[in-house]
């Protein structure tokens, strides 16, 4: 299996290389993160996400060291290894299942956001937690640790653009139009405030985000009597919302959102899109009073870059193929798959299959290509021909994570990411209501 790494590189050398390479996944990738400037309000760079508008006040990452920029591979391999030796337990790295292999490679945990947000809490005793992911990632783990721990992003400009799609402030505007078209609670016919079952008023909108955003959006559901949901538990907390309101104002992933609420049987007429740059999201007073799950105009460039197309060449190429998609992908791609789940259900389907089977997998090509070499006795592919990895993930360089280790051994914390702690205990306590959102036995 070519690494990632390599076939980006091939895309430099001979653009022929991979076949559609054009199509929207920049072979520009293959540069190193710091030989691209990113100024605000560009686009997230070449890759995936290259149409995403940074937004205005995104950090940004200076200049580090030349040397840093100048080591080989091999260099930057050992100086990480020198440098976790040294710190030993007073430092956890943490690797998202999306992040390159090079950087893996050195993580003492990978998962998940929030199996790696776990990790984050499990191990007090770590003075630093070395977070190889994206930034909501990073603020959820230092929610989630001790006001002493520091966790640090290596590169800060690793963000996520479908986070960005939803933002405090437009959200606070949907949530106040909300209010002043269905009211504050759900009524009956005549106006009578209807109650849940512990007798409580039903609320007329319940806020769910999905991990895949802001503290601040957290923070906004833990006071609004909302949740946090990951793709891993999102219809248990649709359940969780439902049991507590009429309606669901569901963000920033349209696709999570639609295929988790459709697979509970809610019809998509009652899934209005909120278009946050529309007066009510483009949508008409009635129809949001029939609504059963409102959906933020969010997505992931990745996983919406997957096709029914995709689909069906490779079941043509490969009669038998066992297609899992990820829910962030269209609901035409989940419908048309055998199966759809979160990064864990994927990695669980390949790990229980019987030898000798053939997986179409439709999420990040990291991702991918791991499960692949940890499967040899399957074979697995991305369903999308054209290489293209998580471009604010591929951010996290390994001279990025030397230089930050390194730091840490000077004495330094660098790149810290500190969440404000009225900010950290709102948002806590709607990821509280996800932990103990546990499914029906
Ligand atoms: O929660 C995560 O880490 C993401 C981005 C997806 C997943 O399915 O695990």
């Amino acid at each position: 299996m070519t690494s990632v790494a390599t076939r980006l590189t091939l895309l430099t050398s001979r653009p022929d290389a991979a076949p559609g390479a054009s199509a929207s996944c920049s072979a520009a990738l293959a540069e190193q993160p710091w030989d691209f400037p990113t100024p605000l309000t560009e686009g997230y760079g070449p890759g995936a996400s290259q149409h995403d508008v940074v937004p205005p006040g995104s950090p940004a990452q200076p200049a580090i060291p030349q040397r840093y920029r100048d080591a080989s591979p091999q260099e930057l391999d050992a100086m990480i290894r020198a440098a976790k030796r040294t710190l030993g337990e007073r430092v956890v790295v943490m690797g998202h299942f999306y992040q390159r292999d090079e950087v893996v490679a050195h993580a003492d945990f990978i998962g998940d956001s929030f199996q790696l947000a776990q990790q984050a809490r499990a191990h007090p005793g770590a003075e630093a937690i070395v977070f190889c992911g994206v930034h909501f990632m990073a603020e959820t783990a230092d929610i989630l640790s001790t006001d002493a721990q520091a966790v640090i992003l290596p590169n800060p400009a690793a963000g996520c653009s479908m986070a960005d799609m939803a933002d405090e402030d437009s959200v606070e505007e949907c949530w106040a139009e909300l209010a002043d078209v269905l009211g504050p609670h759900a009524t009956d016919e005549n106006g009578s405030v209807l109650t849940d079952e512990r007798g409580e008023p039903l609320a007329s909108v319940v806020p769910v985000t999905y991990m895949n955003s802001s503290a601040a959006l957290k923070a906004f559901c833990g006071r609004n009597g909302g949740i946090v949901c990951t793709s891993s538990n999102a219809a248990t907390v649709l359940e969780w919302a439902f049991a507590r309101g009429q309606r669901v104002l569901f963000f920033p992933d349209q696709h999570l959102g639609r295929n988790t609420a459709k697979a509970m049987g809610v019809p998509l007429e009652q899934m209005p899109l909120w278009n946050p740059r529309k007066p009510l999201g483009g949508n008409s007073p009635e129809s949001l009073a029939d609504a059963r799950v409102i959906l933020w105009h969010g997505f992931c460039s990745v996983h919406r870059r997957f096709t029914v197309a995709q689909i069906e060449q490779a079941r043509a190429e490969h009669p038998g193929c066992t297609v899992v998609a990820h829910p962030e992908c269209p609901m035409e791609v989940v419908d048309a798959a055998d199966s759809s789940g979160s990064t864990d259900h994927i990695r669980k389907a390949v790990a229980a299959a019987e030898p000798g089977r053939t997986f179409a997998i439709g999420t990040e090509i990291n991702m991918v290509n791991r499960l692949a070499a940890e499967h040899p006795e399957h074979t697995i592919f991305c369903l999308d021909p054209v290489i293209c990895p998580c471009s604010t993930m591929y951010r996290i360089h390994p001279g990025y994570l030397a230089w930050v280790l390194e730091e840490l051994v000077a004495g330094r914390v660098v790149n810290r990411v500190s969440v404000d702690r009225e900010v950290a205990r709102e948002a806590s306590v709607a990821l509280e209501r996800m932990l103990a959102a546990v499914p029906r036995a």
